[in-house]
């Protein structure tokens, strides 16, 4: 694809939707949306340890397993990050996302400390043989940082949860859900400001791709309608990332599943 295509396919996807992209994509009156069945093939409720239950590939920064990755015996969720700053972990699913239809389910709860930071991602499409060593911060683990601490991209998607502004990184400077890709900065395909991350409460998630058509939902309401042109099916690996770096939260996850969309 020639990048003036790609540029008109920007625009045409704009010019779909509501004024910065994210909103809710208007089903026309009488017209019920497409039926897609849906089969479950990857769940975790993490009433077992995701550090030993053979579902989870996992990458850590500081390699802090009572910080990064952390299962939680008793309420059965998994913390991303705990509260301690500068921790990156990266969490793949054992499970290679190759279809071009799918949803996932999950839930969420990250705190706002003082100043809690910094966020999460979901991944999709996501090259994990890249990993590595996971960047922590604002990074949130979608790229990874090198001894000498530059960063390396690491190809694939992200629907990025930021709850820490970082100027000249973030397009805005509330918390906002953003589509993203290789790296966390400056690379929102599309965002939209969004309040309801980290208030210490459960939220439930859902994000729906077919085809390159993508909707992110929280508690049941449609944040993002969004078309990804020209998708890249290249890399197969879906999961989480979260990071801390000056300030900390946990960023906590349960329920997660995966299911596959057929006819
Ligand atoms: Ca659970
Ligand atoms: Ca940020």
């Amino acid at each position: 694809m020639n990048l003036s295509y790609k540029l008109l396919c920007l625009i045409f996807t704009a010019g779909m939707l509501a004024p910065r992209l994210f909103a809710v994509e208007p089903t026309p009156a009488g017209v019920p949306p497409p039926k897609i069945s849906y089969k479950l093939v990857f769940s975790d409720d993490f009433s077992t340890d995701p550090n030993t239950n053979g579902k989870w590939t996992v990458f850590r920064r500081q390699g802090n397993l009572n910080a990064e990755g952390y299962w939680d015996s008793t309420q059965h969720v998994w913390y991303l990050t705990r509260r301690k700053s500068d921790l990156s972990t990266a969490a793949f699913a054992n499970y290679e996302l190759t279809a071009q239809s799918w949803k996932v389910d999950f839930k969420y709860l990250v705190d706002n400390g003082p100043m809690g930071a910094d966020g999460f991602v979901f991944m999709f499409y996501k090259d994990k043989s890249r990993y590595g060593v996971p960047d922590s911060g604002n990074y949130m683990a979608f790229q990874t940082r090198n001894p000498d601490n530059t960063k390396n991209p690491v190809p694939g998607y992200g629907v990025e949860f930021d709850t820490f502004s970082n100027p000249g990184c973030d397009p805005v400077g509330e918390n906002y859900v953003a589509v993203v890709r290789d790296v966390i900065c400056d690379s929102a395909l599309v965002y939209r400001p969004f309040e309801k991350i980290d208030d210490s409460k459960w939220h439930s998630a859902e994000i729906v791709f077919n085809h390159g058509h993508l909707s992110c939902s929280v508690d049941g309401k449609t944040l993002h309608g969004f078309t990804l042109c020209d998708p890249d099916y290249t890399f197969t690996g879906i999961g989480f990332g979260a990071g801390t770096g000056s300030y900390v939260a946990d960023h906590v996850i349960d329920d997660f599943q995966i299911w596959l969309g057929g006819n």
